[in-house]
């Protein structure tokens, strides 16, 4: 099956998506998420001027090789353009294959390992009331896993609170954001958080927290204690990770479990952390950890310490990495969790798929390959708008981590 044609296509449904399609001799397609929030253009320049030019003419069904030429071809390895561009070819090329033989991608991974992936919702208030509420509502819709932020008196810049209705899309249109962060308030603030809801929700419920790289080490090690006796299903990326020995200091001193890796883009940002067991889970994803191929190979490596995959799933991934995840969820033994923000009605529409919810778990369906499309006319109704991230400064202007 030789690769014939492939094209980039940004669209802007809500907020801005990157998908790769690749067409081959066989008259078959496949697509690929490289969508990296506010360098999306970047990642549709290293496709478009660097990377599609190779593919053409050759097999689509050699998927590995392709994988190792791209990785090792480009000589300058690693990076979040580079891996987000490796990523949206390896998954357009599992699309394919699965595709070409007539099974859901997760049949090719080694069939199911469950029925369904356990997904958590993201709740967020404006304060701890409207927080609680929050995953009140979600508990209502059937999600067993929820994760909490709250707006916090007195500080301006608390990461994952959205507009009224909760819906949270953090890149904003134009130049970033600065906001201001204090950690101190957060920290006083944050047990009575998790305190309020096992109180009106139990002991039951799998409650989630995301520290948002915010934190020294030492400071993570007093959250994690402080939230000890609400028994949290994790702590994610509670200090920044480039010093993966400075988790060391957050295990001596709680037992709150460790989520990190949203922003890692290989298997060497964790080796240290899962050979460690310094982390509970590792949240690397599809489209930002190189594709189906990589991931893998990091899930492997975290099975033999005990390790789970809770991979990330916000708006800022397309539904294609989502159907890729879920297939991916459906088969990878040390699962845990998957997140899973809903994306707006307009961006499901340019992207149909055949993932579903029901009761707490998603489904990826039975559709060959991956199971998500791209409606290529109505996405052209939407042209890329310039978009970044925010950044973070404490108090007296020193710039943080957001
Ligand atoms: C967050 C993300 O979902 C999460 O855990 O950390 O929403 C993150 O802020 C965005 O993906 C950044 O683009
Ligand atoms: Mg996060």
């Amino acid at each position: 099956m030789k690769i014939e044609s492939a094209r980039v296509i940004v669209t802007c449904p809500g907020r801005n998506f990157v998908t790769l399609k690749i067409e081959t001799d066989q008259g078959l397609h496949g697509i690929g998420d490289a969508t990296l929030n506010g360098r999306e253009l970047a990642v549709a320049s290293y496709l478009t001027d660097h990377v599609i030019p190779c593919l053409i003419g050759r097999d689509a069904h050699r998927i590995e090789d392709l994988w190792q030429f791209l990785y090792k071809g480009a000589y300058w390895r690693r990076g979040p353009v580079t891996m987000a561009a490796i990523a949206a070819v390896d998954t357009a090329l599992w699309d394919l294959k699965a595709k070409a033989l007539g099974v859901p991608l997760y049949q090719l991974l080694g069939g199911r390992s469950r029925d369904g992936a356990m997904v958590y919702a993201h709740a967020n208030g404006r304060d701890l009331a409207e927080t609680v509420d929050r995953v009140g509502e979600y508990l209502e819709k059937g999600y067993k896993a929820v994760r909490a932020q709250s707006g916090i008196p007195g500080v301006a810049g608390v990461y994952g609170i959205g507009k009224k209705d909760g819906h949270y899309e953090p890149a904003t249109k134009g130049l970033p954001q600065e906001s201001i962060w204090a950690t101190e308030p957060y920290l006083d603030f944050t047990p009575k958080l998790f305190e309020a809801l096992r109180d009106k929700y139990g002991m039951g419920p799998h409650l989630l927290h995301d520290v948002h790289h915010r934190l020294t080490p030492i400071e993570a090690a007093r959250l994690g204690k402080s939230l000890e006796p609400y028994r949290l299903f994790w702590m994610e990326d509670p200090t920044p990770a480039e010093n993966q020995e400075s988790f060391r200091l957050i295990r001596q001193h709680t037992v709150t479990p460790v989520a990190v890796g949203e922003v890692f883009n290989t298997i060497w940002d964790c080796k240290d952390l899962i050979e460690g067991q310094l982390i509970d889970y590792i949240r690397a994803s599809v489209v930002h950890a190189g594709g189906i191929t990589h991931l893998r190979r990091i899930a492997d490596l975290a099975a033999l310490y005990g390790v789970r995959t809770g991979c990330h799933g916000a708006t800022d991934m397309s539904p294609v990495c989502m159907g890729a995840a879920l297939h991916f969820a459906l088969w990878v033994p040390n699962f845990g969790v998957q997140e899973h923000m809903a994306h707006e009605p307009l961006t499901d529409e340019v992207f149909p798929h055949a993932y579903r919810f029901e009761d707490g778990y998603m489904h990826p369906g039975e559709t060959p390959g991956h199971g998500v499309e791209i409606d290529e006319t109505l996405a052209a109704k939407y042209p890329y708008e310039p978009a970044q991230l925010p950044v973070a400064r404490l108090p007296d202007g020193t710039l943080w981590s957001w």
